[in-house]
């Protein structure tokens, strides 16, 4: 399957315009911090690691990209074909092995929909990395917002620990500010929009979108549609009839049912939702057609230890409360199928810090088998009609009835 190639082709021309953010058109990199990224991705895909870079040279890409990103709208546009990925979670010898399957920017584009941080040990070299990334080509590399970028999740999650322990909480800091910068949707080729966490009863058109403003407070991530963004998921087994109905799994935003998936597509005008924020045990499924989690996981289920965590975290406030268990990983949209079992990951972070956790979480798992069972396609097909999506939906022998575990 290669949804992007799909929509490549009647819209390509119309679309320049509407991709056109002349922010990044505008950005230019210094010489210096060009040398700087590429020497960054260098060793971080061969080697993973950033040792031996300083913490002058990492906080310079991190006020880069926090000046790339300030000028970047909440709702975004990018052209296809794209290459999706849903969390990433720290996990980085994941992210690098799915990297070096596929084509990397400036020879494709990659989306990614948030939940970079937290769970996984290595949070900051996939952040990094993601940051090289956008700044050397900034028009094909977008990076939205998910839940965990959000400092009320990443303080208790792992990834404040993770900077304590590694280059110190100033560094914490600096990466909260560029989460306040991330876009929040992204609509590729016009045709499919994306999202980390679902839809949202008060999106009432592409209006609503173009009007969204980056929340930059907990109270601004805590409310409305950005929560929803964010937070939402869609119902399953018997809920999905249901239009919309409060998220109890989550204790915050909604649950959406199949109809209103439907619903929303027709008001927009769009062919698909693309979300991730669910764990999917073969890497990506369908839901009613229009709606695709792209999110491959096998790590234990943790919701219980989760739901407790998130009693506990949200006692001061209402909404936003995590009741995400460990979940990983990429899941691109648009890469060759592979067939290989692979265990490069093998252990998992170190347990949340908040002093009244006291379960000590499993921190070893295994990565089963690469879930991406698709091929690439290089003929772009001729329409961006719906059929042209849906065939391709039915194309994929991927579960189609119910969600993910929640996470
Ligand atoms: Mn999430």
């Amino acid at each position: 399957m290669n949804l992007a190639s799909n929509l490549s082709g009647s819209t390509a021309i119309s679309s320049v315009s509407i991709h056109h953010l002349p922010h990044e058109s505008k950005f230019v990199l210094k010489p210096n911090i060009r040398g700087l990224a590429k020497r960054m991705i260098y060793r971080l895909i061969n080697y993973q690691i950033l040792d031996g870079f300083s913490d002058a040279e990492v906080y310079c890409i991190i006020d880069t990209i926090l000046e790339l990103l300030k000028p970047a709208p909440a709702f975004i546009h990018m052209p296809a074909p794209v290459i999706i990925f849903g969390d990433t979670h720290g996990q980085f010898a994941d992210l690098i092995r799915i990297i070096k399957r596929v084509d990397t920017p400036p020879k494709s584009r990659f989306l990614f929909l948030g939940d970079y941080c937290d769970r996984g040990r290595k949070s900051i070299e996939i952040l990094i990395l993601l940051f090289c990334y956008k700044l050397l080509y900034p028009k094909d590399v977008q990076i939205l917002r998910g839940n965990h970028e959000c400092s009320k999740m990443n303080r208790l999650y792992g990834f404040y620990e993770e900077c304590r322990r590694t280059r110190g909480t100033q560094l914490w800091k600096k990466f909260q500010a560029v989460f306040n910068e991330m876009p929040l949707c992204c609509l590729v080729e016009n045709r499919i929009i994306t999202m980390h966490g679902g839809i949202s009863p008060d999106i009432k058109g592409m209006e609503t979108l173009y009007k969204l403003k980056k929340p930059k407070t907990h109270a601004e991530c805590d409310t409305g549609v950005a929560l929803d963004l964010m937070w939402s998921d869609p119902a399953a087994g018997a809920d999905s009839c249901c239009s919309w109905q409060f998220n109890k799994m989550r204790n915050a935003s909604w649950m959406f049912g199949t109809e209103t998936v439907k619903e929303f597509c027709r008001l927009l005008n769009i062919d698909m939702i693309v979300r991730a924020h669910e764990v999917c045990r073969n890497g990506h499924m369908f839901y009613c057609d229009k709606l695709l989690s792209s999110h491959k996981t096998v790590l234990p289920d943790r919701s219980h230890e989760a739901h407790e965590m998130a009693k506990q975290s949200t006692s001061q406030t209402s909404t936003a409360a995590a009741t995400e268990t460990t979940q990983l990983n990429t899941a691109p949209l648009t890469t060759a199928s592979s067939s290989s079992n692979d265990t490069s990951f093998s252990s998992l972070q170190t347990p949340p810090t908040l002093s009244s956790l006291t379960q000590s979480e499993s921190t070893t798992s295994s990565i089963t088998s690469e879930p991406i069972t698709t091929k690439s396609s290089a003929t772009a097909a001729p329409t961006t009609s719906k059929s042209t999506i849906d065939n391709s939906v039915t194309a994929v022998s991927t579960p189609t009835t119910s969600t993910g575990s929640i996470t």
